[in-house]
């Protein structure tokens, strides 16, 4: 199970509502026919040394390519491009890539956004190459809107031909908080402490001074047994990461110390990750290799509650990516 968790202090995350999808849109592209490698330049990382040209004639269809050899001791050869990544756009990568001989590796990179996050498998995908031509697609969706970089890494000692290189930025903005009741989440729970209802649990709202205390958050009843908050989806939606921000009353805060994320996948109820916060934190932020869910919940197991009150579950907000 991959699992990444990372606490941090309350931050309002504003919540992105959804716009009509449309066509992908190009926004980098390069097929080296022009002599330069424009508008990829070299780079190289660690202890690698880059080498990287032009070579006519040896592109897959005969035209020129690019090719990307690592002359240093270790480390990686790159091809980069600057970019300008806009939040909640999914990017994609397409491009061509082989072996010069043998057997390589390259790796392609689209930049995520959120450093506080530590995504699985990292920012970067690696695909094995051989001397045949092969197609590689790469997509991750940038969640925080920033100007960096996209590339294309040599890691082996062997080099490696690259060519036909397409980024694309989705025109649909992902709605990136799809647990928001905005965007069509609906929220429930195994069960309510008095007077307490589901909404606070999607409601967009993670300040909790002045707020009435049945609107601040969501807490179960208190008992010695598993509890759950969940929230459901108008349909499938790709999801990675969960942010839950806990219930907190002047300087106390309510995070439980043990729980299990499970996505609704098909009729199935799947663990992603498990997570504890032996610490008191405000935000707890679980993430895990996406799948297409439905659903998300959180659950509890006996006892698993915050260590003043352990035996239930006191949520503020519930974010799901
Ligand atoms: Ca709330």
């Amino acid at each position: 199970m991959n699992l990444t968790r990372l606490a941090i202090i309350a931050l309002v995350i504003g919540a992105c509502a959804l716009v009509p999808a449309g066509a992908a849109e190009v926004v980098v592209q390069a097929d080296f026919n022009g002599g330069t490698l424009e508008p990829f330049g070299p780079t190289s990382y660690g202890d690698g040394d880059v080498q990287a040209e032009v070579v006519e004639g040896l592109g897959p269809d005969g035209s020129a390519c690019a090719r990307i050899a690592n002359v240093g001791q270790a480390g990686g050869a790159a091809l980069s491009c600057s970019m300008t990544y806009l939040r909640g756009h999914a990017y994609t990568i397409t491009f061509q890539a082989r072996a010069e001989e043998g057997s390589a590796q390259v790796s392609a990179y689209l930049d995520r956004g959120d450093w506080r996050v530590k995504y699985p498998g990292g920012y970067s995908r690696d695909f094995a190459l051989g001397e045949q031509w092969q197609e590689i697609t790469y997509t991750a969706i940038h969640q925080q809107g920033r100007g960096y970089l996209a590339n294309l890494r040599c890691n082996s000692p062997t080099p490696i031909l690259v060519d036909d290189i397409v980024i694309t930025m989705s025109d649909a903005v992902f709605a990136l908080n799809w647990a928001l009741a905005a965007n069509g989440g609906v929220a429930s729970a195994d069960s309510l402490y008095a007077q307490y209802r589901v909404e606070p649990l999607n409601d967009g709202v993670q300040v909790l001074a002045g707020t009435d205390f049945t609107r601040r958050a969501t807490t179960t009843a208190e008992s010695d047994e598993p509890h759950w908050v969940q929230v459901s989806f108008p349909g499938e939606r790709p999801l990675s990461r969960v942010v839950i921000y806990w219930a907190a009353e002047g300087e106390a805060v309510y995070s439980s110390r043990r729980f299990q994320i499970e996505a609704l996948i098909g009729e199935q109820w799947v663990p992603v990750a498990e997570a504890d916060e032996p610490e008191p934190v405000y935000v707890s932020m679980v993430g895990f290799d996406e799948v297409q869910a439905t659903a998300v919940r959180i659950v509890q197991p006996p006892g698993g509650g915050p260590a003043q009150r352990p035996n239930l579950m006191w949520i503020s907000e519930v974010e799901a990516y």
